[in-house]
């Protein structure tokens, strides 16, 4: 993805610089811990690389992990949210690692996003079934079964390759994989890059989907922490996680799913980049088929030297995200954006499509 250096490192420039190393860490703990995400494998990974990355900061510091939750498979996200968020308030533990995209637009109170970590690849991924190496979904035989549960990835590649089906595949990523392997039910299944990446199964991915294929999910392919919203010290230890771009580009994203109402499950997908101190924006919102569907592009300007920054809260959550050390006139700019996006698809009909392709996939 096209990356901004000169805006991402004066964004760096309003908090601590770390090129220098290590910091001293939050003053009232000597032990911090994370909760423990025994399943599925994928979260487990995902803390551990945070764990690290904290490590490396706060050497000093005396970083667990501990507060054993289990359960939860791809789909079974709230649920298991909820446990992890008993344990934080509870003060069990004093961070949560997530994918960002699947944290809701509006946390419980109490609770905020510390952190969003700098994106990997947020595109989609075809894995192929073995004997189909080297095809594309372009090339693969016509009428064969392609596995998502995804109404999004489902939506905009229908429309893309009529030729091709869908069949829901569900489970955690090694359960897909497996599927996929050792049986003859599907040709190939769409992943998130990242999470295929994270697993270290890069090798499996045989095609990266462009966003004229299909635009990638709110979020998509960054990590989250999860924080006490009043815990001040963790905040603070947490925030130099922050990617300034990311955090820019996951606030419009997020803005502009919460003004469609859209959770987890809706067919509305997006792209975001930042380029020349623009923060551009292109969201869509699909009918289960993807026959019908809007998509409009808007931008705004996220200079970090943008005066009217200075006068803005940069503590205040957006759409759950507290990131100081990010200047509040662009996190303010990019909640906008995203809110603008939305209301113009609004304009146009997306709450129709939304609406009925809600009714449609709950028939099911
Ligand atoms: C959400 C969706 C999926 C996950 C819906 C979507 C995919 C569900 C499915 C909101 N969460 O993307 O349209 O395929 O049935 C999930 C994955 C990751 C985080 C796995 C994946 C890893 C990548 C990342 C499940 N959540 O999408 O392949 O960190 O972004």
């Amino acid at each position: 993805m096209t990356s901004a250096d000169t805006i991402v490192s004066s964004l760096h420039t309003h908090r601590h610089t770390l090129a220098h190393g290590t910091m001293e860490g939050p003053y009232k703990y000597s032990r911090v811990r994370a909760a423990e995400r025994s399943e599925p494998h994928l979260a487990r990974i995902q803390t551990d690389s945070v764990v690290e990355k904290l490590k490396e900061l706060y050497p000093h510091l005396a970083l667990e992990i501990g507060g054993s939750c289990s359960g939860g498979a791809i789909g079974e996200k709230s649920l298991f949210t909820k446990e992890l968020e008993n344990a934080l308030e509870k003060n069990e533990v004093d961070l949560v690692v997530h994918s960002l995209k699947d944290l809701p637009t509006t946390l419980p109170s109490g609770f905020t996003i510390g952190a969003v970590l700098k994106r990997e690849n947020p595109h989609d991924a075809v894995v192929l079934h073995p004997k189909h190496l080297g095809r594309t979904l372009e090339t693969l035989p016509e009428s064969s079964v392609i596995g998502t549960s995804s109404l999004r990835r489902a939506a905009q590649l229908k429309k893309r390759f009529p030729q091709l089906l869908f069949k829901d595949i569900r489970g955690n990523l090694n359960t897909r994989l497996k599927k996929l392997d050792e049986k003859d039910d599907y040709a190939a299944i769409v992943l998130a890059a990242a999470g295929l990446r994270r697993m270290g199964w890069d090798d499996r991915i045989g095609q990266i989907l462009r966003p004229e294929d299909c635009m990638y999910a709110v979020g998509q392919g960054a990590l989250a922490v999860e924080v006490r919203a009043r815990d001040a010290d963790i905040l603070e230890m947490v925030s130099v996680l922050h990617d300034p771009e990311t955090v820019l580009r996951c606030i419009a994203e997020r803005a502009f799913l919460r003004r469609l109402e859209g959770g987890c499950s809706v067919p509305v997908a997006v792209h975001t980049e930042v380029k020349n101190s623009q923060l551009y924006l292109t969201g869509a919102v699909f009918s289960l088929d993807g026959s019908d569907s809007l998509k409009d592009t808007m931008q705004t300007s996220v200079a970090a030297d943008d005066k009217s920054s200075d006068a803005v809260d940069e503590r205040v959550q957006r759409v759950g995200v507290t990131a100081s050390g990010v200047p509040g006139g662009a996190q303010d700019g990019a909640e906008r954006l995203g809110e603008d996006l939305a209301n113009l698809l609004l304009s146009k009909g997306a709450k129709e499509i939304l609406t009925v392709a809600r009714q449609l996939n709950d028939a099911r």
